[in-house]
């Protein structure tokens, strides 16, 4: 074996490493930006007249929430009427309201703490007509919440995996090449 083939294997080696570093950063740094919760939708919805005021809030989001720093106001005709804290299952966030609520305009101000330790907040509001019956209804979101994957975007999960084979097909060329040496003898 002489030392033209040995060169270049190195030098190939070299090159795959800084080609995979970049691609990993690209990838890794995309993440953060999507680790906020997005709300999806709220029962009662948003701008929405309802018969009576609802034993509860539902909000729904595209991911868990973290229960500290979640915080959920419901403002209405008597001031605040949201009863304890609120509560977190899977992607919804419930917020029990006062028995017997009167009927009127009611304004929603949410703040919840995304996976990364994030804020995000919001408002919405809602009209009933008449009061409510203090009745807490169980978690049953109207907006079903879509199934994101949790972690990489698909895009990047391809790219990674379209990554990988190219950088095993370059590890068996390379390996091979060194193996077999330069028969031909340049
Ligand atoms: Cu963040």
């Amino acid at each position: 074996m002489n030392v033209a083939p040995l060169r270049r294997v190195r030098h190939g080696g070299r090159l795959l490493l800084v080609l995979v570093g970049t691609v990993l950063t690209l990838v890794v740094g995309t993440g953060p930006a999507a680790a906020h919760d997005v709300l999806l939708g709220t029962t009662p919805a948003g701008g929405s007249r309802v018969g009576a005021t609802p034993g509860a809030v539902v909000l729904t989001f595209d991911q868990p929430a973290v229960a500290m720093g979640t915080q959920i106001l419901v403002t209405g005709p008597s001031g605040q009427v949201q009863d304890g804290p609120p509560r977190l299952v899977d992607s919804t966030v419930t917020q029990a309201l006062t028995g017997g609520a009167p009927a009127g305009d009611y304004t929603v101000a949410w703040r919840v703490t995304s996976a990364d330790g994030h804020p995000v907040t919001g408002t919405f509001t809602f009209t009933s007509t008449s009061p409510g019956s203090g009745t807490v209804p169980s978690v049953a979101p109207a907006v079903p919440a879509p199934v994101e994957p949790a972690g990489l975007p698909t895009g990047a999960v391809v790219l990674l995996v379209a990554l990988v084979l190219v950088a095993v097909a370059v590890a068996v060329v390379l390996l091979r090449r060194r193996r077999t040496g330069d028969p031909a003898g340049s």
